[in-house]
């Protein structure tokens, strides 16, 4: 894409600004040379694409999202549109539209230097539920995680003010009990139907919704009630209408809280991977060391170092190649 070359009428260039600011480079997408498809989500809109930059290291993946559309755009739509018909049955029309007035851009999101497992993250992949038990956490998952995770630079980053600082949306300081809430790398920050934030917390050390405790309430609870009203003020969404969860396995083993609007159907909001806030606290009111005697399922990628740890282990076991399914299923 060239340089001028515009998307939904923001230029290419400014679409990933955010992200050739972090990263300090001058990267233009122009010099972005795709290298192979990591997986297509026709139902998301989404394609993730492995590829390096022309003179530059690295390995890159650079994630591109077609977005929703925004009500306050439509007459520019239908004011101008060209209509190129496919077909036409009785009054059924079927056609493609290419407006001219610009819609709204591609979400880009550009991880580099990418590493081989950012790489395998976004992979297509076949996925396993693994049902950790708190001996299979103390001697296969914990083991893996302190040998293989990935950096949790851009986390300090949020938390001593160094990255983000324009989009955080509230700031308790307290090193026990405060955090950072922020919009999520993966919201735009404006459209509420898509509203996405996270709250990371201030103190270091608690990995996952596993290392949760009764100590932890205060944190917990603190985290809760000042967001929903953070969020309620800000974007005048109530608490009803927020779906308010934590990721088992996370990927990022730094503790965080993920705020989604409800009727938003969020990546990574389905039973195998996602613990409602509201279940958790009330979890560890009945019984203080909940998450750490229960076994928790979670889902793992085939991909993933730690479905390697499980397989080694003979607790799960790797589909057949594509072709022998397909041969099996022939037969
Ligand atoms: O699966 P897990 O609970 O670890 O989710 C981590 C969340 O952090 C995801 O929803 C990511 O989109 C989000 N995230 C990841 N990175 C690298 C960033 C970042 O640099 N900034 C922000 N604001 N969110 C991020």
């Amino acid at each position: 894409m060239a340089e001028s070359e515009q998307v939904g009428g923001i230029p290419a260039n400014e679409q990933i600004a955010d992200v050739i600011v972090n990263h300090q480079h001058d990267i233009n997408l122009s010099d972005f040379a795709v290298k192979r498809v990591l997986s297509v989500n026709p139902q998301r809109k989404t394609i993730f694409l492995e590829g390096c930059f022309k003179d530059k290291e690295g390995k890159a993946v650079l994630l591109l999202e077609k977005q929703a559309f925004e009500e306050k755009s439509v007459a520019h739509i239908t004011a101008n549109a060209e209509l190129s018909k496919l077909f036409v049955n009785d009054c059924y029309g079927s056609y493609e539209c290419f407006p001219e007035a610009k819609l709204n851009g591609i979400k880009t999101t550009l991880i580099f230097p990418a590493t081989d497992k950012h790489i395998k993250k976004f992979e297509s992949q076949p996925i396993h539920i693994i049902e950790e038990t708190k001996d299979y956490y103390k001697n296969i998952t914990l083991p893996h995680l302190t040998q293989d995770q990935f950096n949790l630079q851009w986390v300090y980053n949020i938390l001593d003010g160094s990255a983000e600082v324009d989009r955080v949306v509230l700031e308790d300081k307290d090193p026990n009990t405060g955090f950072v809430l922020l919009p999520d790398l993966k919201w735009d920050g404006k459209q509420t139907d898509s509203l996405y934030l996270l709250a990371i917390v201030r103190p270091h050390g608690i990995l996952s919704l596993r290392d949760l405790h009764n100590e932890h309430l205060p944190l917990l609870i603190n985290i809760r009630d000042k967001c929903l009203a953070a969020i309620l003020e800000r974007y005048g969404v109530p608490k009803s209408q927020l779906r308010v969860f934590l990721h088992y396995q996370p990927s990022f083993y730094h503790l965080h809280i993920h705020f989604t609007y409800l009727q938003f159907e969020a990546p990574g909001i389905h039973a195998e991977k996602s613990h409602l806030l509201s279940t958790v606290i009330n979890n560890i009111q009945l019984k203080p060391d909940y998450y750490q005697e229960a076994t928790l399922a979670f889902a793992v990628r085939e991909s993933d170092n730690l479905f390697t740890s499980y397989e080694n282990k003979g607790i799960v076991k790797r589909c057949p190649p594509k072709e022998e399914n397909e041969t099996q299923n022939s037969n």
